[in-house]
């Protein structure tokens, strides 16, 4: 694994905890975590559960002890390390977004299309029980047709203007705000539980707060900043409405400004058979209406429910992390299996794709149309 903040203790997490609650035809052993200082990296390693440390990543590509790469920095390092790893021989899982320009993406997936290994980009939220079965609604054909989908992903921890100037809102580092952090989770999200493309798009962008603090320790998605400032140099809040492949409709928003919201990726669809609603704030729920008989509530937690039956008894529930479980399960048997997991490098160049798209559709001016008197 390269890089132990936030998303790899999450993987660690997983990597961890996979074996134990599903027979998997491959034993994951925890080799090596790469970061650039030592110090932290061992601390880190000793209590994730890493048997050892590099301090080069380049080192840890090579090891002849490693198969696969779990690559957990931030967007500006993801092709070059991913690339390196391909080349090496290994398996690579990445998390979201791919890279931060749809070219690192599109040389991602050249350099996979050659590689011996298998590639995977990690999108969690479709390993949320509730939105496997949603999936699973939309195959059996249970909604009819998708006429509307509303995506939201909301979250409020940069609410405050005096929060620092984490990597996250930093365009070299991120490559953009919210709309690559999470709205690329909705897009995949739309994309997975429907089955349809998102095949054009019209777009809103805006940064509130564009001087912050200069960071300075972080953890999480908490930080403490200095009294220097810096300028913020991506969205804070992207809305955009969308064509899907098979005729739907829908809209998307990814906001870091939704007050009260802590993690709030919602989907709902509507089909001419009936509807689904799922909200991440209440995991472990899907609320369905069957026709227009209304909304009723769906306990995501019996065993014949996808994923739930490996862990506890029904009603017991499952959280964050166990989302990430579900997924390393998937990579590896997908490796047993000598496939390619989805979603793969050529699904996150896909929403790559889209994230741009929102980009030159909000920053194309002459594609808003002002209201006439309405200063
Ligand atoms: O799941 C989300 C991520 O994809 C997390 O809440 C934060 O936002 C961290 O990165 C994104």
């Amino acid at each position: 694994m390269v890089g132990h903040a936030f998303m790899g203790r999450v993987h660690s997490q997983a990597w961890r905890s996979v074996g134990a609650f599903f027979d998997l035809p491959l034993a994951p052993r925890m080799a090596v975590l790469a970061g650039r200082s030592r110090e932290r990296a061992s601390a880190a390693a000793a209590r994730l559960g890493w048997a050892d440390v590099e301090t080069d990543w380049r080192k840890l590509v090579e090891r002849d002890d490693v198969q696969i790469v779990d690559i957990c920095t931030p967007g500006d390092s993801h092709a070059e390390i991913a690339i390196a790893a391909l080349e090496a021989g290994k398996h690579v899982i990445c998390e979201k977004p791919l890279a931060n320009t749809v070219a690192e993406a599109e040389a991602m997936v050249r350099a996979a299309a050659s590689a011996p290994g298998r590639n995977m980009v990690a999108f969690n939220y479709r390993r949320v029980p509730a939105i496997a079965l949603a999936r699973r609604y939309v195959e059996e054909g249970r909604l009819g047709e998708i006429r509307h989908v509303r995506a939201q992903y909301l979250q409020d921890w940069i609410v405050d203007p005096h929060f620092p100037l984490v990597w996250r809102l930093r365009k070299d580092k991120a490559g953009s705000g919210a709309l690559g952090d999470i709205g690329a989770h909705i897009i995949d999200t739309a994309e997975y539980v429907t089955g349809q493309r998102v095949v054009g798009v019209s777009a809103l962008t805006e940064t509130f707060v564009k001087e912050r603090p200069l960071a300075e320790e972080s953890a999480g998605l908490a930080a403490t900043g200095s009294s220097a400032t810096g300028t913020v140099t991506v969205d804070d809040a992207a809305l955009f409405i969308g064509r899907l492949s098979g005729g739907a409709l829908a809209s998307f928003e990814a906001t870091r400004f939704a007050t009260g919201r802590k993690n709030a990726l919602r989907i709902e669809l509507n089909g001419s058979l009936g509807s689904l609603a799922f909200d991440f704030e209440a995991m472990n729920e899907l609320w369905v209406s069957e026709g227009d008989s209304g909304f009723t509530r769906i306990l995501v937690t019996e065993p014949g429910h996808p994923y739930a039956g490996a862990w506890w008894p029904p009603g017991h529930g499952l959280g964050y992390e166990h989302t990430f479980t579900h997924e390393i399960k998937d990579f590896l048997e997908a490796i047993a299996e000598d496939r390619d997991p989805a979603p793969s490098f050529a699904d996150g160049l896909r929403v790559q794709r889209v994230l741009a798209a929102v980009e030159r559709s909000a920053a194309d001016a002459s594609r808003y149309t002002a209201v006439e008197d309405a200063s």
